[in-house]
């Protein structure tokens, strides 16, 4: 099922409402001093890519209730991201993990992304499953893992990964480890880290010149008591090790409650190590929630300071945007689409933070100032902006009605039929 503008058209109807909203917010937001139309422009600028693996309903390790028509191949699984692209107008990048999205037609793979406008960004490798054909378990670990056989054909695992990735325009490797223990004494910390390492230098050594490596981190799960790369400063210290066009990918799930995220990012990009972000929310730990669901504030927190970082950082990279998401009791494309307007509210509302006032009252030690202008972004209803952005393109008004209105699952349904089952988490 692939959208055409004409359908998105008929369904956005009648835009006089928004064009009034738009008209109202943006003269006061001109009076303030705000360059709106370049605002609207960086708003569409921005593009986040899809994770393969939350296109189905994955559910939790209590239960699975499937969403009828789900995809079943990588091939459907991009006409997904196509969907959400052609609605939303910032989804035009898919992130694929491997092995579950190992293609078997490249070319028809290819194909399909540019008719549907997607790139590849970040790949995944897939070391936290024992895979069909594999010689060894990685039951007790992979990168970290004390046996060299098991490291090596962990290691080999993402180098074949990388090379997928290359036949399909993808510059980015990203490794998201499970390795750790679940109980004190099982394994020394110190060589668990060492052997990590050195893998991770393997791994690196093997990149293409042209590619970079994210690392990620995560403080506990699927073991429970410790993981190897268990924390951005771990992430960090890996990254330099390995080298320049090695960074630190920030899961916003991937931290012990209560945590300064901003802080985290903040401090990476002004060593120039942040490479890549998984949007999601959480209340307890890595619940992979729709984005902006629990804490939209903090979102903001942390946009205001990748606002800054990418003003001010020349140091630090592009940035890899990605959802990392999973579902259990919505519909996917739905859960996504309101994920994506949460990532691009925020950005927005950080973008009209009038930074040299911030400076000023920062300077002035004027913390009620500070306070006042961050918040008096962040209570601005900014979302008449990204309507404006998603026209430009030739998006939806409102994705969610018009994937409603337009009847998107149930199309897929048909195509697909009712019982499909998604590869991935
Ligand atoms: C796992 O917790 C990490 O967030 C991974 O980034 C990701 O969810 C996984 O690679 C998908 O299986
Ligand atoms: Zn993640
Ligand atoms: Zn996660």
């Amino acid at each position: 099922m692939q959208l055409t503008k004409q359908h998105i058209a008929d369904a956005n109807g009648n835009l006089k409402g928004h064009q009034a909203d738009y008209y109202y917010l943006s003269q006061k937001l001109i009076d303030q001093g705000v360059d709106v139309d370049a605002l609207v422009q960086k708003v569409a600028d921005f593009q986040v890519a899809i994770p393969s693996w939350a296109l189905g309903a994955g559910g939790t390790r209590f239960g699975r209730f499937s969403f009828h028509g789900e995809p079943g191949n990588l091939e459907q699984k991009i006409g997904d991201v196509g969907i959400l692209h052609a609605l939303t107008q910032t989804a035009g990048a898919v992130s694929l993990h491997i092995p579950w999205d190992t293609p078997t037609d490249y070319a028809a793979v290819k194909q399909i992304a540019d008719q549907n406008g997607i790139v590849f960004d970040a790949i995944n490798s897939n070391t936290f499953q024992d895979q069909p054909g594999t010689k060894h378990s990685y039951k007790h670990g992979s990168l970290a893992n004390s046996d060299e056989a098991i490291r090596a054909q962990a290691v080999a695992h993402n180098n074949e990964v990388v090379r997928i990735g290359e036949k399909l325009g993808s510059k980015t490797l990203t490794i998201w480890l499970a390795d750790g223990t679940s109980f004190p004494g099982q394994r020394s910390f110190q060589k668990a880290l060492s052997q990590t390492e050195k893998s991770c230098k393997e791994i690196y050594g093997e990149l293409p010149q042209d590619w970079s490596l994210l690392i990620e981190y995560k403080p506990y799960e699927p073991n429970f008591y410790s993981t190897v790369i268990m924390d951005w400063g771990t992430s960090f210290m890996l990254a330099n090790a390995c080298g320049d066009r090695a960074y630190t990918l920030v899961d916003l799930g991937h931290h012990l409650p209560n945590s300064n995220i901003e802080q985290v990012v903040a401090t990476l990009m002004s060593k120039g190590k942040l490479g890549g972000f998984h949007f999601n929310d959480s209340k307890y730990g890595d619940d992979d929630l729709t984005v902006g669901s629990i804490k939209p504030y903090a979102l903001f927190l942390i946009f205001n300071e990748l606002v800054y970082g990418m003003a001010n950082n020349p140091q630090n990279p592009d940035l890899a945007w990605m959802i990392d998401a999973s579902h259990n009791i919505k519909d996917p494309l739905e859960d996504l689409l309101q994920s994506l307007e949460a990532i691009q509210e925020a950005y927005a509302k950080a973008l009209l933070i009038d930074q040299k006032a911030l400076e000023a009252a920062q300077l002035n030690h004027d913390v009620v100032k500070c306070q006042e202008i961050l918040q008096g972004a962040y209570r601005t209803d900014v979302r008449p902006l990204l309507q404006k952005a998603r026209l430009n393109g030739g998006g939806a008004l409102n994705p969610i009605e018009a994937y409603r209105s337009l009847k998107v699952r149930e199309g897929l349904i048909g195509e697909r039929g009712k019982h499909t089952v998604a590869t991935g988490l």
